[in-house]
């Protein structure tokens, strides 16, 4: 009899922890919370346990508390985690994703209001799902510029020799080497510890990331280079997305497409306003000179158009979209 019993309150509690579970929707990040990608975590996610009320909870996590980038993908896929922020490493994952490692092609936010409309939404979503994973919205990481300790970078000539930490992006380190450094692709969480110990020199990120960590306190210099935008895309594994009820996956959508234009406004917003935090935290500040290092880019951009399904096709399309 007590057996019985015992079995009986096992099985409910199961039937009870399942039930949660089912109602539960982790969300992960690997940024930090003030970086913009953290802030708009944050506001996505209270934004939609706002849409949802009580049936569901938002679990959200930042600073790759479950996990590095790489590794939240495969959460996506085993269905461990719902949604996650997902940036640079997008192109190791499907080559497509890295006509956003075409350097200076997005123009500015605008562009990429386009670019996610005409591009990202069609061609790389498919693409993508293909590998088991659902771009749900692109929101902002930022224009990209290089920090480093040896000395101000104006061209690609004062890259040479420079010990660099990329994302674990092919492309982001192609970039690199093109234009001379030697790069050394790494977890974003590791590069704090890097930087300091001086295992790189140097890094590339959004301003909002390089404040977000804190790597103002461990770099001389920052040259403001914009060679990238990066977006961050909010997603799902395919599976997981699927499994999901209608109305909860039309929430997600229609909040994460608000939270888009919150993004952009902030990262505007951002991109003015930390300059002088930079300055205020003595970093040395300088623009490159951009003709040079986009006459040294051509390589980069033909790399692409030779090794990616549609790549050449997908430049033109993208460019054209630049002067709307
Ligand atoms: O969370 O790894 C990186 O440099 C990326 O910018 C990432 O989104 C940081």
């Amino acid at each position: 009899m007590l057996k019985k019993l015992l079995g009986l309150s096992a099985l409910s509690l199961a039937i009870a922890s399942t039930h949660a579970q089912a109602d539960k929707i982790v969300f992960a990040i690997g940024g930090t919370p003030n970086s913009l990608q953290g802030q708009t975590a944050q506001e996505f996610s209270e934004r939609l346990q706002e849409r949802l009320g009580d049936a569901h909870q938002v679990e959200y996590y930042h600073s790759g508390q479950l996990g590095n980038e790489q590794q939240l993908v495969q959460k996506l896929r085993l269905g461990t985690v719902d949604l996650a922020a997902i940036s640079s490493i997008m192109s190791s994952i499907d080559s497509q994703f890295a006509l956003f490692d075409m350097p200076f092609l997005v123009k500015d936010r605008e562009h990429l209001k386009r670019l996610d409309q005409e591009i990202i939404m069609q061609d790389l979503a498919e693409s993508v799902e293909g590998k088991g994973l659902q771009i749900v919205s692109t929101w902002e990481n930022g224009f990209r510029h290089i920090t480093n300790n040896e000395r101000p970078i104006e061209t690609p000539e004062d890259l040479d020799g420079l010990k660099l930490r990329t994302p674990k992006s092919e492309w982001r380190t192609m970039m690199f080497e093109t234009w001379g450094a030697n790069p050394t692709p790494m977890a974003f969480s590791e590069v704090f510890v890097a930087l300091q110990t001086g295992v790189v020199d140097g890094q590339e990120n959004p301003l909002s990331n390089i404040n977000g960590a804190k790597f103002q306190e461990v770099q001389d210099y920052l040259s403001l280079s914009n060679h990238v935008y990066s977006p961050i895309w909010l997603t799902a594994g395919k599976g997981g997305w699927e499994k999901l009820p209608e109305d909860v996956r039309t929430a997600i959508t229609e909040v994460a497409a608000e939270t888009q234009g919150w993004a952009l406004a902030k990262g505007a917003e951002l991109d003015d306003s930390l300059i002088s935090t930079m300055r205020e935290a003595d970093m040395a500040i300088n623009k490159v000179d951009r003709d040079a290092f986009v006459e040294a880019s051509a390589p980069v951009y033909q790399a692409y158009a030779e090794r990616v399904d549609g790549g050449q096709a997908l430049i033109d399309r993208a460019m054209a979209l630049a002067e709307e």
